[in-house]
């Protein structure tokens, strides 16, 4: 009811009448006041004016799953919410949740994670208050060697939110991590798990450094966030909200040919390692060159020194800038 609550002050214009909200809601005004009261107490402010209603004056920048809920606009993407003001990693929980049957599009959310998950066993900064951690768990029809372009589908979706909410021009290191001026504001880790040759679930974790003040000195270089970048605050649930919906787009998208064809401009022409020195950090055979696109199927092509032109798969080697971190 609070989430219904929520949502319907949000798309008035202005007041909305006590007995409006009764009726569509069929309860009674008493349970309508008590409802007003908990979201004040969440932190919204509403004003209650005699013979005209409710009006949502300002809605600080809080993370539940009323507030997720109510704002989000797709049709699948984050429609159920799990949320927690404290976890371990979001990554963890809608793993737990897929296990219990959890839909397609379930995320997870949380305020604060107190073991972020990096790649390959690395830690995720992940500060109370000021970021986005967020999992969205996904059960699609495809072939496991398929499911590292998920997180190219990402990547897309999140530059696509930051630009539609900030206003900021991001880029993307190839495969996981989004860039503004040459910093991370982003990185995600999908995971899936697997049946003989078909995927159960596909679980892919977004980090976004949205109102973090300041950074630990190890990460202080490379890390960036978009207060930071602003000097403004972003409400993080309409981040959300639309990074859901431009990820619904760009799924749909990619689910069409199981592939990157139908991506392959749109990540080519945010690739920002493109054209730039690389160093693939191939643990076999260790190599430089100059890094040209994706392929199809998400592999980065780079051309060798020697002229070659060879193809990373992500997960199984790192690519730095020989200049710089992208
Ligand atoms: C990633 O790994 O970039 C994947 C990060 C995924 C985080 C999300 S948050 C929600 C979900 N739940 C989780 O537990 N994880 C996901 P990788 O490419 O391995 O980068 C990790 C490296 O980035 C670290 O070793 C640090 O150097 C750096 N780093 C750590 N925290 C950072 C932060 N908040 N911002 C920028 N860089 C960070």
């Amino acid at each position: 009811m609070k989430t219904k609550v929520l949502r319907m002050l949000k798309e008035a214009d202005g007041y909305l009448s006590g007995q409006e909200l009764c009726g569509r809601l069929h309860v009674s005004r008493t349970a309508v006041w008590k409802v007003v009261k908990q979201l004040e107490e969440e932190g919204y402010e509403i004003e209650a004016v005699r013979n005209r209603g409710y009006c949502l004056k300002r809605a600080a920048d809080i993370l539940s799953r009323a507030e997720l809920e109510s704002g989000m606009q797709t049709e699948w993407a984050g429609r159920n919410v799990l949320y927690f003001d404290e976890t371990d990693s979001t990554n963890t929980e809608a793993k737990r949740a897929a296990e219990a049957g959890a839909p397609h599009g379930t995320l997870a959310v949380a305020d604060y994670q107190t073991m972020g998950k990096g790649r390959r066993g690395r830690n995720w900064t992940s500060p109370r208050g000021v970021g986005i951690w967020m999992s969205i768990l996904i059960r699609p029809a495809l072939h496991p060697s398929c499911a590292s372009m998920l997180t190219l589908v990402a990547a897309l979706a999140v530059a696509d939110g930051i630009k539609r909410i900030c206003g900021l021009d991001s880029r993307i290191k190839w495969p996981n991590d989004v860039v503004i001026n040459g910093k991370k504001v982003c990185g995600i880790l999908t995971e899936m798990s697997t049946e003989l040759e078909c995927i159960n679930y596909v679980v892919t974790g977004i980090g976004i450094n949205a109102n973090i003040e300041s950074f630990p000195e190890e990460i202080r270089d490379v890390a960036a966030s978009l207060y930071l970048e602003t000097g403004k605050r972003v409400k993080r649930s309409r981040l959300i909200g639309a990074v859901m919906e431009a990820y619904e787009g760009y799924y749909s998208r990619f689910m069409e040919r199981g592939d990157m064809s139908g991506l392959l401009d749109a990540y080519n022409g945010l690739l920002a390692n493109r054209d730039n020195a690389v160093r693939v950090l191939d643990p076999e055979d260790e190599y430089t060159g100059t890094a040209l696109g994706i392929d199809p199927m998400g592999r980065l092509l780079v051309r060798t020194d020697d002229g070659f032109i060879r193809s990373v798969l992500s997960g199984e080697v790192s690519v730095r800038g020989i200049y710089g971190y992208v």
